[in-house]
């Protein structure tokens, strides 16, 4: 294959990271020295939230400390060396929740963030500016600018933000449904649907299926930009030997009724040429044996090693996501 100009990444935020600082030292291998021009990041908002008068956007902030080294890579979430003053304090004054930690240079985003959205900035130029603060070496979007953040329905007909199911529940509480209010309304942020439109091959990041990936592609227009680019659309199982590789997926798969295996993930996204999303499939030499379930819904399956341990094993998982299909 002919190294790809244009590579979209639809992604999460810790897995989704990962994959995403794979897929830039993958273009740099390929001798693609402006990864900016050649790498566009579609980040999920589903997680979004206000807390304590400040907008948060975890998936958006981890993959913007990502792709800038200042992540604290052993959390998953925040700042390197954040500390928690002011935190403590907003405790004291029993504001935000007390299982949620806002780090000192975390909120230091969220302030500036919250400030230029009062100003009236969207969303995209919000992230626009951020991005401009550090050599991310890649664009980031928001999947949309519209707030969507994700409420998780249970059968008693009670209902909590997503963040306070994942972190305070830790994803304990049997979701009935996960809701994006105001998704129907929603559009693909500016430059979303293009650079899908103008890519080369879409990827689709090993990211939670349901409460990750899942929003982005419920944006309306957005499964059709993927459906209508004559980009492949080549995604990564977030399921390895058929366990989730991180976080709590499996939960949300079985909340939707999906079971968790890199196969059952695969007909969730569906195949393109039957009305779905993905032309490809990597799945882990551990799940060979579903290769041809996978093959049975019309999308390529390729087995390549699946585990981001490491720069180097991230990176060989990008490039195989990039040359699984010939371009
Ligand atoms: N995850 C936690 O498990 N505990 C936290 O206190 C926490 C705080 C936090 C603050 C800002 C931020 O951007 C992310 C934060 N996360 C925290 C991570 C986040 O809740 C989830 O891992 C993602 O939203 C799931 O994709």
């Amino acid at each position: 294959m002919t190294a790809p100009a244009r590579v979209v990444v639809l992604a999460g935020g810790v897995g989704g990271s990962k994959f995403v600082l794979g897929v830039r030292d993958a273009l740099l291998t390929r001798g693609i020295a402006d990864t900016t021009s050649a790498l566009t990041v579609v980040a999920n908002t589903g997680d979004d939230l206000w807390l304590s008068g400040v907008r948060l956007q975890p998936d958006v902030d981890s993959l913007t400390y990502a792709l800038a080294g200042v992540n604290d890579t052993k959390r998953g979430w925040g700042r390197a060396g954040d500390t928690e003053r002011v935190n403590a304090e907003l405790q004291q004054w029993g504001a935000g929740w007390p299982w949620f930690t806002l780090g000192d240079l975390d909120l230091g985003t969220h302030l500036a963030r919250t400030g230029w959205l009062r100003d009236g900035l969207t969303p995209t130029q919000v992230l626009e500016r951020m991005s401009s603060r550090w050599q991310l070496g890649a664009r980031l979007l928001p999947m949309t600018d519209t707030e969507v953040d994700t409420i998780v329905e249970f059968s008693d007909a009670s209902r909590m933000h997503f963040q306070e199911w994942w972190t305070r529940h830790r994803a304990s509480l049997a979701p009935a449904r996960f809701n994006n209010p105001n998704i129907d309304r929603a559009r693909p942020a500016p430059g979303v649907e293009a650079a899908i439109a103008e890519a080369d091959i879409v990827l689709l990041a090993p990211s939670n299926p349901v409460v990750s990936i899942g929003p982005i592609l419920a944006v309306p227009g957005m499964s059709d930009a993927l459906r209508q680019t004559s980009a492949p659309v080549v995604g990564v199982s977030p399921i390895i030997g058929g366990r989730v590789v991180r976080g709590m997926a499996d939960v949300c798969l079985s909340a939707i009724g999906v079971h968790t295996s890199a196969a059952a993930v695969a007909a969730l996204y569906g195949a393109r040429s039957e009305g779905g999303v993905l032309d490809a499939w990597l799945i882990g030499e551990e799940d060979l044996a579903e290769s041809s379930a996978v093959e049975e819904l019309g999308i390529r399956s390729v087995v390549a090693p699946l585990w981001m341990k490491d720069a180097a094993t991230s990176a060989a998982l990008a490039e195989a996501a990039i040359s699984a299909v010939s371009i």
